[in-house]
Order: structure tokens, then C-alpha cells, then sequence
């Protein structure tokens, strides 16, 4: 669709925004709920406290009348309905899924989009089939090149009109790691978590786990779609070669301390020795393999679960001797290829990986 028969055209403009923030950012942050961040103290999330992030609205769909087609280059099309999909080998596995976005809300100046801070993360256990199992009964061509997966909703992102989707090259498609999920935590999907069928691309940022999941185009070529050519990239300006958003990056939350102050957030805790913990994860299925957490800018070494399952977050946990006064505590992970947090946000156009240290202000009484 050309950029002339793009009827947002005369609201299109997007500049960065700094300072305040925006009135478009305050309803996108109503329609995509955050992680509260107490709810780290869950290993696996409960479905109502997960994030959510959905660019259009979200589509509703009936078992009944669901379809899942598979076309393209494939030696037998496909359309399977859910009773299909279903009567394929299940199985179950817990996986963290963080937006990109996570973040972009702390930079300077910032993309105008979701302004997330922290708690755009969850930790869920995935019931489904593995996507192999659809993708083998439809035979993918030798001359398959790329994988588009696309959702039942549709709206414009810069000026063009599209079905959500994304894709993923027929060599991370291939192995048993992508699940087509038909439950979250032994539930059918909810409709914000793309009832009844979803992608969960484990390891994967989270706009790669596309939801209400309709079509599979096998391609020949790269996928060209929206989300995929245009969106998620880094890049620090326009004219930077774009290197696309794919794992997640290392990063690590706490559970804030004590209890809050209503609308600022900062901690009251009580002075003697205490416990403070949280959750660390990376991508790719590397394990975190150290956490540290920070009083006043010193770093001392957190107790790091083992990783339970490849794809999921490890929980962690660190003794502090809470002294009378004001501080400053910071938590930071480093994963199995020994990558660590930046202390500060890696800047970016569009605010996408923002994996800087998490900070949270504390007054010991
Ligand atoms: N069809 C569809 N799938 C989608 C999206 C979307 O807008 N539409 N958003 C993506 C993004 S950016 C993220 S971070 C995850 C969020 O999944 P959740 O809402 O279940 O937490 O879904 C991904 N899948
Ligand atoms: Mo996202």
C-alpha cells in the first residue's frame, strides 16, 4: 500500500519526544498492561499479572470457527482447524517473553511509542506443538527462504496497512524450540495472549511470538512485511545499516523492597537484615550464570538459582543489613557468553533493547 492512500497521513508525524510524556503514550501504556513488579516474586507469572502488548486491537476469535492456513512454498497447503492442531504431540515448557520496548521509556530522547519502563516481562508455561510438527506435514520446498507468520489483526504502523506478522529464517523454525500454544499456565489462551492459537519463539524478544496466529506463508524470499522490514531494528540514526532486533539481551529485576510510597514508588523498609530478590534472564537459552545487586554503587555477588528450563528466568536472591538513611539499590545479571548489563541505556532510534541496570530508590527507617 503507497504512502498517498494512507489515510493517517496528515497525523503521521512521530518525532522523538523528550521531557514530559504524551498523551498517545499514556493511552498506549493503558491498552498494554505491565509486570507489577511485586509479581517477580512468581516463578511462573499468573496469566492476569503478565505483560501484554498488542499494536492494534485485539481481534476476536472462536475456536469454532478458527483456521490456521499454511501456503506458499510448501509441497502440501494446509488448513487446519483447532481440534487438528490439538491432536498433535503437546507438550509443555516455561518461557520468558520481554517486549523489545522494555525500556524505551527511560531514554533520552525516546521513539514515540510505548513508553515501558521496567515490567515489560512474564514468565509463562506454554502448552502447544511444537510448530516442526505443522510445518513437516506441510513440507516446506528446498527453495523455502523465509517463514511469515501472521495474526488475525490488522491496522496501519507508518503509513501502511497490514496484518501483524513477522517472520523466521526455515533454520529457527526447524528445531523443537517454537511452540504453536494453545494454553498459558494450563488455561486456554486469554484473548490478550492471542486466543485460541499463538507463535512463542522462545528466547526471542516478544514481537516474534505472534498471536492469534491465522496463516504461515512460506516464502522464497526475505519477508518484506511491516514488523519485519521496517520495524525492529537498532539503529542510531536513519541512515545506519539495520541490524535486526532478534534474542533477548541479559537482564535482571528485583522485587522491590518494603512497602511504597502510593505515587512515587519509593521504598519504606524496615533497618536489620533482609532479603532482597528477583529474577534474571537472557536470550538464546543461555543461562545467567552470575547476579549482583548493588547498595549505593557496590556490588556485591546475589545467590543465582540454576536455570530450570533453557528459555526461562532464574530466580535470585542477595542478604542485606538495611542501615538507617537514603539509597540507591541496583541489580545486574551476566549471562552464560558472558555478557553483562550497561549501567547505562544503549541509546537507540526506535528504543528497542534497553537492558541498562534496574535503580530503586529506598529509605531505611
Ligand atoms: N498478532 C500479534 N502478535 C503479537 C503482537 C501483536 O501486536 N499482534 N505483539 C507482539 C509483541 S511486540 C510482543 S512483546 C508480544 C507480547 O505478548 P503478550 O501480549 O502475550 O505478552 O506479542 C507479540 N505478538
Ligand atoms: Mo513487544
Amino acid at each position: 500500500m503507497s504512502v498517498v492512500s494512507n489515510p493517517f497521513l496528515p497525523f503521521q508525524s512521530r518525532p522523538p519526544l523528550d521531557g514530559d510524556y504524551a498523551r498517545e503514550e499514556l493511552s498506549l501504556a493503558y491498552r498494554n498492561s505491565a509486570l507489577p513488579l511485586e509479581a517477580l516474586s512468581y516463578d511462573i507469572t499468573p496469566v492476569g499479572l503478565h505483560y501484554t502488548l498488542t499494536h492494534f486491537d485485539i481481534p476476536r476469535l472462536d475456536a469454532a470457527g478458527y483456521r490456521l492456513a499454511v501456503s506458499g512454498r510448501v509441497a502440501r497447503p494446509l488448513t487446519l482447524d483447532l481440534e487438528e492442531i490439538r491432536a498433535l504431540p503437546a507438550r509443555s515448557e516455561r518461557v520468558t517473553l520481554e517486549c523489545a520496548g522494555n525500556g524505551r521509556g527511560f531514554l533520552t530522547p525516546r521513539s514515540a511509542s510505548m513508553p515501558w519502563l521496567y515490567e515489560a516481562v512474564g514468565t509463562a508455561e506454554w502448552t502447544g506443538t511444537s510448530l516442526r510438527n505443522v510445518l513437516d506435514r506441510a513440507g516446506l520446498l528446498p527453495d523455502a527462504a523465509d517463514i511469515a507468520f501472521f495474526g488475525a489483526d490488522r491496522g496501519f504502523d507508518r503509513g501502511v496497512a497490514h496484518d501483524y506478522g513477522r517472520s523466521l529464517k526455515p533454520d529457527a523454525a526447524a528445531g523443537d524450540e517454537c511452540l504453536l500454544a494453545w494454553a498459558m499456565n494450563g488455561a486456554p489462551l486469554a484473548p490478550q495472549h492471542g486466543y485460541p492459537l499463538r507463535l512463542v519463539v522462545p528466547g526471542w524478544y516478544g514481537m516474534a511470538s505472534v498471536k492469534w496466529l491465522t496463516r504461515i506463508e512460506v516464502l522464497a524470499q526475505s519477508f518484506d512485511g511491516q514488523q519485519q522490514a521496517v520495524g525492529y531494528h537498532y539503529r542510531k540514526d536513519p541512515d545506519d545499516p539495520r541490524v535486526p532486533v532478534t534474542f533477548q539481551k541479559v537482564k535482571s529485576l528485583m522485587v522491590p523492597p518494603g512497602i511504597p510510597d502510593w505515587y512515587t514508588r519509593r521504598r519504606l523498609v524496615e533497618r536489620g537484615p533482609m532479603g532482597i530478590t528477583g529474577r534474571a534472564w537472557s536470550g538464546a537459552g543461555l543461562a545467567v550464570s552470575r547476579g549482583e545487586v548493588a547498595v549505593d554503587g557496590v556490588w556485591r555477588d546475589a545467590h543465582v538459582e540454576p536455570q530450570r528450563s533453557r528459555n526461562a528466568w532464574q530466580g535470585w536472591r542477595c542478604e542485606w543489613r538495611a542501615e538507617p538513611g537514603e539509597h540507591e539499590l541496583a541489580c545486574r545479571a551476566t549471562d552464560a557468553a558472558g555478557a553483562t548489563q550497561p549501567v547505562e541505556p544503549p541509546w537507540n532510534l526506535s528504543g528497542m533493547g534497553n537492558n541498562a541496570i534496574q535503580r530503586v530508590a529506598v529509605t531505611v527507617r
